[in-house]
């Protein structure tokens, strides 16, 4: 499995260590040599820019704590199964990103009117759906050239690692991953909407083959708790001494804030409001903690969160052919002793 995964007891650092933060890479880490490499802003802007890492860096600076969820995370619990990335829980991490917004670049370039998306292209090339394809993605002017945008070249105070899109990724806070392009060749200004594989043939809501559903963009709400207690080796039920034993997690959502978290013992039947934290940032999640009476037996822990639009997690997964999009509660089995 090359894509790695937060340890859910990675969850309790505010700022995920950077070797626990989640990896998804379609196809290989590019081979990249920054000293020649060059952000190249084309297409329709009045200046075409070629822009070295040094210029980048000699921008304003921008560093930030920002979440980001894999539009896959929870598909492996789908029947019948999405076949793609596995992810059960842990394509989660916060960073610290560090880098320059990519408003003041555009800035610089000059979007023309009539330019409706801009079109970014990572240097990663594969073969996906029968496509020999570069990895890219787009965002409509109004979305990219939002204050939080960033053209990061820094993660958690030190430059990107390979995996993480060295020498320089997009970051697109509250949107799912698959937005934050990494290894980031070329932004391109375009009349009309990129058709390209990563947005009409990926990343929708599909349900049946035939219709192709709405496109996946923001992180839905969604909890998890750090798994209490120590875990069989096999199958990572957990053991947990009776009494009061205090549960904690982090919850987010996209572009809204948490409003509640709430905690069953009981599979998801009754529910029990949770203490919030500060959030971690404006494009971060929050922590939060609930005091629990363990008793003897066998529990069903749950979690869920409310935002402050009102969604609230699911306890069971509406199914989707591409299993994109899963925010169902978490579910640990738990035997007090
Ligand atoms: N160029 C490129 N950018 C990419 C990807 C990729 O495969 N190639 N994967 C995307 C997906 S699906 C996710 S979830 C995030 C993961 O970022 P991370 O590996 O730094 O955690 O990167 C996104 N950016
Ligand atoms: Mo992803």
């Amino acid at each position: 499995f090359r894509n790695r995964g937060i340890p859910l007891e990675g969850i309790r650092y505010p700022i995920t260590p950077t070797g626990m933060h989640y990896l998804l890479t379609h196809f290989d880490v590019p081979d990249v040599d920054a000293s020649k490499w060059q952000l190249k802003v084309i297409g329709l802007v009045s200046n075409n820019l070629s822009l070295s890492l040094d210029n980048l860096k000699r921008l304003p600076k921008v560093t930030m704590p920002v979440t980001m969820e894999c539009a896959g995370n929870g598909r492996a619990r789908l029947n019948p199964r999405p076949i793609s990335q596995p992810w059960l829980l842990e394509a989660i991490g916060t960073s610290e990103w560090g880098g320059t917004p990519l408003k003041g670049v555009l800035e610089h370039a000059g979007i023309n009117e009539n330019a409706q998306e801009l079109l970014f292209t990572g240097r990663d090339e594969g073969l996906q759906g029968g496509e020999v394809q570069l990895y890219q993605r787009s965002l409509t002017v109004a979305e990219a050239t939002r204050d939080e945008v960033l053209l990061a070249y820094e993660m958690n105070g030190a430059p990107l690692e390979p995996q993480h899109g060295y020498p320089l990724r997009l970051i697109v806070p509250s949107w799912y991953g698959m937005t934050s392009v990494k290894w980031l060749d070329s932004i391109e200004a375009i009349p009309r909407h990129f058709d390209g594989y990563q947005m009409d043939k990926t990343y929708r809501y599909t349900v049946t083959a035939d219709k192709p559903g709405e496109p996946v963009t923001t992180i839905k709400v969604r909890s998890l708790m750090v798994p209490p207690g120590i875990p069989e080796f096999l199958t990572r039920t957990r053991l947990v001494a009776d009494g009061e034993t205090t549960i904690k997690g982090r919850a987010w959502a996209g572009r809204q804030s948490i409003s509640k978290v709430e905690f069953s013992d009981d599979d998801g039947t009754t529910w029990h409001e949770a203490d919030l934290e500060a959030k971690v940032g404006e494009f971060a999640w929050t922590g939060w903690s609930y005091q629990w009476q363990a008793k003897p037996g066998k529990h069903f822990l749950h979690v869920r969160a409310t935002d402050s639009d009102g969604d609230v997690q699911p306890v069971a997964q509406p199914w989707t052919l591409l299993g994109m999009g899963n925010n169902m509660t978490q579910r640990v089995e738990v035997i007090v002793r």
